[in-house]
């Protein structure tokens, strides 16, 4: 039996979920797994809850085309998740919830992990986890999200590219341990399945409760990057959609669904 398909079973052995990630695929290497989950989403009748990993990416991708950094010594994968019978189909709400999911799966390793929207997990004030949720059709027009998540493992600070070394951080760097990235990976799919069913019986209060309990910006002064203009203000609230809400300091409420923040000292 080749190597891969010895991962899979073991994978499948451990997984005390009762769908999510059942239907499992691992790859030594591929450009990115969502680029494959799409592919795969357009070509071929795709069971919800499969889950692609590869040991390493080659095109791993962030948003606006911005390269995720993807040695062997991390965790990236895919969700791949039929959303029709789903309460909310806005793909950055499950952005927000899978990283609700992801701090759960930290605290298990007794690591306390912080939320920074938009897809952001960090520890330390530095990125452990970043997720890219994307949208695909199946040839029967179903719609598909593909949630992509990148987990920083066991990589020690020389492993990361010059670029990142002071803005990124693994596991290992913050425990001094070396954990199983398949080890993480059932934790992981075991939250998000219970965060999942939450989305599916309408329990979104939930989810932004939780959210906001990780995220340390409700309330908070902050520094907003968004079409190549950047503002300053308060953040108010978070709606269904994942958008944000930042009162200015002129007074106006600004609703923003993509970009970056800033949180300022006080
Ligand atoms: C993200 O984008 O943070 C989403 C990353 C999603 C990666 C997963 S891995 C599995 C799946 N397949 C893919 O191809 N992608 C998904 P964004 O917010 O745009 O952040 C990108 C920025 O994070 C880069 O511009 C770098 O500054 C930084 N970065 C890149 N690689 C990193 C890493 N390994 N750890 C921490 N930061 C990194």
């Amino acid at each position: 039996m080749n190597n891969e398909i010895l991962i899979v079973k073991k994978i499948l052995s451990q997984l005390k979920t009762k769908w999510l990630g059942k239907s499992l695929f691992f790859y030594k290497n591929v450009t990115s797994t969502n680029d494959l989950a799409l592919q795969w989403i357009n070509q071929k009748v795709v069971k919800t809850g499969s889950i692609i990993i590869a040991n390493t990416q080659t095109a791993g991708r962030g948003r606006f085309k911005r390269k995720w950094f993807s040695s062997n010594k991390g965790l990236w994968f895919s969700i791949i998740l039929n959303i029709s019978n789903y309460n909310n189909k806005i793909p950055d709400f499950f952005t927000i919830a899978t990283s609700v999911g992801i701090v759960q799966a930290f605290e298990t390793f007794k690591l306390k992990a912080t939320i920074k929207w938009p897809n952001d997990v960090f520890l330390n004030n530095k990125k452990i986890c970043g997720i890219l949720t994307e949208v695909g059709y199946s040839p029967q027009n179903e719609k598909f999200l593909i949630i992509g998540i990148g987990v920083n493992v066991n990589q020690s600070r020389k492993d990361f590219p010059i670029e990142i070394q002071r803005y990124a951080t693994s596991i290992f760097l913050e425990k001094k341990i070396r954990i199983s990235k398949f080890k993480l990976l059932q934790i992981i799919l075991s939250k998000l399945e219970g965060i999942f069913l939450k989305i599916q019986k309408g329990e979104h209060e939930y989810i932004l409760t939780a959210w906001k309990h990780h995220t340390k910006i409700m309330g908070r002064q902050v520094e907003v990057f968004n079409n190549n203009k950047s503002f300053f203000g308060e953040v108010q609230k978070i709606d269904l959609n994942g958008n944000l809400y930042i009162r200015t300091d002129q007074g106006v409420v600004k609703k923003i669904n993509a970009g970056e923040i800033r949180i300022l000292s006080v």
